[in-house]
Formats: C-alpha cells, structure tokens, sequence
C-alpha cells in the first residue's frame, strides 16, 4: 500500500493514513487501499479493534493533521459523473468502517476536515488529541459533503448544529467536538494512542461476539421502528445465548471466578 500503513498487535490493528504532503487527505489511491485493507482485516481473527488514525505530516509532526479532507487537487476538475464514482468510492469503506464486524476507532491527532471529519464519524468511536480541529468546509469550496457527511453529522449531533456547521464552515475545537458529542473523549496529544489502545483492550476483554452482535443491533436498529428494533434485538440476543461465552460468561459469574471469554 502507498497511503496506508497497517500494524497488527495484541489483536489491535493500527491502521495509518499517510499522505505527508497532503495532510493525509483522501484521493482516490487511498479509498482504494483503505477498501481492501478493511476487506482483509474484516476476514481476520487476530483483529478485534481497529484504530484509524493520521501519519504525520512532511515536517515530521505526528500531531498536524488525522485527514485534512478528500484531496481537493484531484476533485477540483471532476465532471458530476467522476464526483458520484468518487463519493461512492468512499462510501464503500466508511460503510465497512461502521458495519465490520471489529469495533473501529478514530484517534483524531490533528485536522479532521471534511472528508476528515466523515471518515472519523464513519468509526464506530472516536477520540480525538486536544489539539485536533473539526468542520465541515465543504459549502465554502461549493461542494457539500459528499462522504456521508450530511447525514452522519446531523445523527451523530443532531439536525441544528449539522446545519450551522455545514452552512457556516465553522472549525470547531476538540472540547467543543466533544462537547455537542461528536467525539467520545478528549485526551493530552501524547496520550491519543496510548488511550485508544487502552479503550481497544478493554473492549477486548469482552465477549468479542457479544461486542460484534451489539454493534449490529445498534447499527441495524437505529433507521427501524422501535417495535421492530425491539424484536431484532431480541432474535440477536437469541444467538448470542448459543455461544461459549454466555455459558462461560455467566458460569463464571455464579462460581465468583474471572471468566475465560474466547468467541469471536
Ligand atoms: N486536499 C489536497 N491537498 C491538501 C489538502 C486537501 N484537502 N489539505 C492540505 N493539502 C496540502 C496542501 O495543498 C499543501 O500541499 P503543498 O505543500 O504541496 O502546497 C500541504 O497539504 C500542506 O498544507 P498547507 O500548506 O495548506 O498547510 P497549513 O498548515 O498552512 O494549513 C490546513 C493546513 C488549514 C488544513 C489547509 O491545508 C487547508 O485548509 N486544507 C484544506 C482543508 C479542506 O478544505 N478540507 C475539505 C476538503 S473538501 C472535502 O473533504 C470533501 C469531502 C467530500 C467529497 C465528496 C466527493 C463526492
């Protein structure tokens, strides 16, 4: 891979976006890359988390950008045709980022900006270095944003501060970010990847497939009916009675012992 730098450990894959002479803006190269990468890593058992995060820039500054946007050099002479093939292009693996079956976090160290800030909400989790800048600058360029970003941000913020942000183009800080709840945590910049990886272990310390059924459910239920999700969620939480782990889970429970959770 060119843009993309994949490190496996203690069942965390590392998955680093590197384009230091754009800020790590996403041209159609690295949706590419990120699309099989994501493949690969979804049909691997020694994965259980995966932390999406920015390399640094030209200078060396591993804290400068996460993703400054798509890369403005290769859209700004698109046709409407190479824009739609473009933003389904990205759709695909920001659809993988949220539906796989591991957890996918962003660790946001630096500019989240349009494209940016889409692929971080299209984690399922996000923790951003309290350096890190977000907006939406995408109507000032004459675009709107086209990687998810009008719909992921009104879910994840709510419909007026989608709004302001997207019609303004507003940067906002991290502690404003986490603020009207677009990221989960905060953390010093020397710390983002430390806690990240802390956040990834406890995660796996869990039911592995307990954790992968309940991101379903949530991802699933959250466009139904409640009555519907309701019933959903109950079928889910039938498949995970059949698993070693609710037996194990629980048995440990009752006998007052640590339990030996395996299942993925
Ligand atoms: N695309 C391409 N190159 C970029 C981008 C980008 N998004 N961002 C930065 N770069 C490049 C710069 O051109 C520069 O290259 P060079 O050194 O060759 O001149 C290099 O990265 C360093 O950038 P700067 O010199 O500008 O660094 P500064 O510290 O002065 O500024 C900023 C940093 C503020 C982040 C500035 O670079 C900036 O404003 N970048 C653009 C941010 C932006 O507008 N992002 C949104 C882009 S639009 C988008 O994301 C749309 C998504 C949906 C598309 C849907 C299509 C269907």
């Amino acid at each position: 891979m060119n843009n993309l730098k994949l490190e496996v450990a203690d069942q965390i894959a590392v998955l680093t976006i590197s384009r230091p002479g754009a800020l790590n803006a996403l041209n159609s190269e690295t949706l590419d890359e990120l699309n099989s990468v994501l493949t690969e890593i979804e049909g691997r058992d020694d994965v259980k988390v995966v932390i999406l995060t920015g390399g640094p820039d030209k200078k060396d500054n591993p804290y400068k950008s996460f993703v400054a946007g798509a890369d403005i050099a290769e859209m700004v002479n698109f046709s409407a045709a190479e824009a739609r093939t473009f933003g389904m292009k990205a759709a695909e693996p920001f659809f993988k980022l949220m539906n796989m079956r591991q957890v996918t976090i962003a660790a946001i160290n630096g500019f989240a900006l349009g494209g940016g800030c889409e692929i971080a909400m299209a984690c399922d989790i996000r923790i951003a270095a309290e350096n890190a800048t977000f907006a939406q600058p995408e109507t000032g360029l004459g675009i709107i944003p086209g990687f998810g970003g009008t719909q992921r941000l009104a879910r994840l913020v709510g419909m007026g501060r989608a709004k302001e942000l997207i019609f303004t183009c507003d940067n906002i800080d991290a502690a404003e970010a986490y603020r009207i709840g677009l990221v989960n945590k905060v953390v010093a910049k020397e710390e983002l990847m430390d806690t990240a990886k802390k956040m990834a272990s406890k995660i796996i310390s869990k039911g592995s497939y307990a954790v992968s059924i309940a991101k379903a459910a949530i991802n699933n239920g959250y466009d139904m009916d409640i009555k519907n999700a309701v019933e959903m969620e109950a079928n889910l939480f039938g498949i995970t009675c059949s698993t070693h782990d609710k037996t194990e889970g629980m048995t440990a429970f009752l006998e007052r012992r640590a339990a030996e959770l395996t299942d993925f």
